[in-house]
């Protein structure tokens, strides 16, 4: 198990949340997502390491902006 930590812009509120975490849980071998509009931290666990461009688009597919972190 493999953690990847980015963060995102944009995020207000829970459903923001929800949205990102959606599209990342999406992704092959992840595992579980973590992700806070407060901090805009998202932290994704994966069996093998993701693929950061894969959660960046992911993330652009739920409507926000992410950087690795
Ligand atoms: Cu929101």
């Amino acid at each position: 198990m493999t953690t990847t930590e980015f963060q995102v812009t944009g995020m207000t509120c829970g459903h923001c949340e929800t949205s990102v975490r959606d599209e990342v849980s999406k992704l092959p071998g992840v595992e579980n997502v973590n992700v806070s509009a407060r901090t805009g931290a998202l932290t994704v666990s994966s069996t093998d390491p993701v693929d950061p461009d894969a959660v960046l688009a992911a993330v652009s597919e739920a409507g926000y902006t992410a950087t690795p972190a």
